[in-house]
C-alpha cells in the first residue's frame, strides 16, 4: 500500500496538551514537516517563551529552551549569535510579542538578527484565561474588555505586528498566514520553509505570522472559531507577503 502520510520525526509521538480544535498543535506540526523536510531535527533549536504554545517543548523532539516572557527574541540573539550554525526560532503568542515583549522584537529585527520568529496570532492572553491582547478585535469580548474592546475606552486599536516589523529596513522577509483551511496551512508550511531558508542562507531576519484561533478563550466551538477567522479575523489582519527583499531588484 502506498504510505502518503507520515507524522514528522520531529514531533514527538504524543498528544499536544492543548484544548480542543486549538491551531497551536496545527501550526506546529507544520514547522517539523518543514524541519524534517530540511534535515535539520539535529541541528535545530526552539527559543519558546511564555503561552500556551509553550507546551509545544513537550511534544518538540529537538532541542528547545525556554524564555521568560516576551524575551525569546533576545534570548534568541544570543543561542544564534553563539551558535550560527544552528536553525533557530521562536514560537511566540500575541500577547507575549505585542505586549510585554514589544521592545525585544522591534529590536531584534531592527538588528537584522538571522533567525526566524513564528508569530501565532490568536487575539487573546490564552493561557492565562482571556485578557485583551494587543491584537484583540474592536468590539471582541476580553476578561478585562467585557463589553468588547472600545478604543474611545482607552483599549487602543489592535496591533498590526507583519506590518510593523516590514516597516523596518532590514528584516528580509515578512508574511502574514493562516490555518483555517488546508490550503492555507499548505501556503503557511511553504512561508515557514521560505523564512528558514533565508536563515539557513544567512541572509537576515524573517517573521511568519500565523492566525490562530483559541475557541476556549473567544467561547466558541472549534468549527465556530474557523469561521471566525474567516469573517472577523481576515478584516483586520489581511493574508499577505508584507516584506520579501529576495524578491527585490
Ligand atoms: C513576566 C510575566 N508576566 C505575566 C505572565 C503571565 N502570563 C503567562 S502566559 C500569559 C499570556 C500569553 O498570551 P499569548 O502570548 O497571547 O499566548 P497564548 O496563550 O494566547 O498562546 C501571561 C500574561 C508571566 N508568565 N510572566
Ligand atoms: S486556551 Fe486557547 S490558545 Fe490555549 S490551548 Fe486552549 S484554545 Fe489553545
Ligand atoms: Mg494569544
Amino acid at each position: 500500500m502506498e504510505k502518503i502520510y507520515s507524522r514528522p520525526v520531529s514531533l514527538n509521538p504524543v498528544a499536544f496538551n492543548y484544548c480542543p480544535g486549538c491551531l497551536h498543535g496545527t501550526s506546529q506540526k507544520l514547522l517539523c514537516d518543514v524541519i524534517d523536510e530540511l534535515g535539520k531535527q539535529e541541528d535545530t533549536i526552539a527559543v519558546m517563551p511564555i503561552g500556551c504554545s509553550t507546551m509545544g517543548m513537550f511534544a518538540f523532539d529537538f532541542e528547545s529552551l525556554g524564555a521568560c516572557h516576551g524575551r525569546a527574541p533576545a534570548v534568541a540573539t544570543g543561542v544564534k549569535r553563539t551558535a550560527p550554525e544552528k536553525l533557530v526560532f521562536t514560537y511566540q503568542g500575541d500577547g507575549d510579542i505585542g505586549y510585554i515583549g514589544f521592545s525585544e522584537i522591534m529590536h531584534a529585527a531592527n538588528r537584522g538578527e538571522n533567525f526566524t520568529v513564528i508569530f501565532a496570532n490568536n487575539g487573546t492572553f490564552g493561557m492565562t484565561g482571556g485578557q485583551m491582547a494587543p491584537t484583540t478585535l474592536i468590539g471582541q469580548r476580553a476578561t478585562t474588555a467585557p463589553l468588547g474592546r472600545d478604543p474611545s475606552y482607552g483599549q487602543g486599536m489592535p496591533i498590526h505586528m507583519s506590518e510593523l516589523v516590514a516597516s523596518l529596513p532590514l528584516p528580509v522577509y515578512v508574511e502574514r498566514c493562516s490555518v483555517d483551511t488546508p490550503a492555507h496551512a499548505n501556503a503557511t508550511r511553504k512561508a515557514i520553509k521560505k523564512a528558514f531558508d533565508i536563515q539557513l542562507a544567512g541572509k537576515g531576519f524573517s517573521f511568519v505570522e500565523i492566525l490562530t484561533n483559541c475557541p476556549t478563550n473567544w467561547g466558541v466551538s472549534p468549527v465556530q472559531s474557523i469561521a471566525w477567522i474567516k469573517e472577523k479575523t481576515y478584516t483586520e489582519y489581511p493574508l499577505g507577503v508584507y516584506k520579501d527583499i529576495t524578491q527585490e531588484g
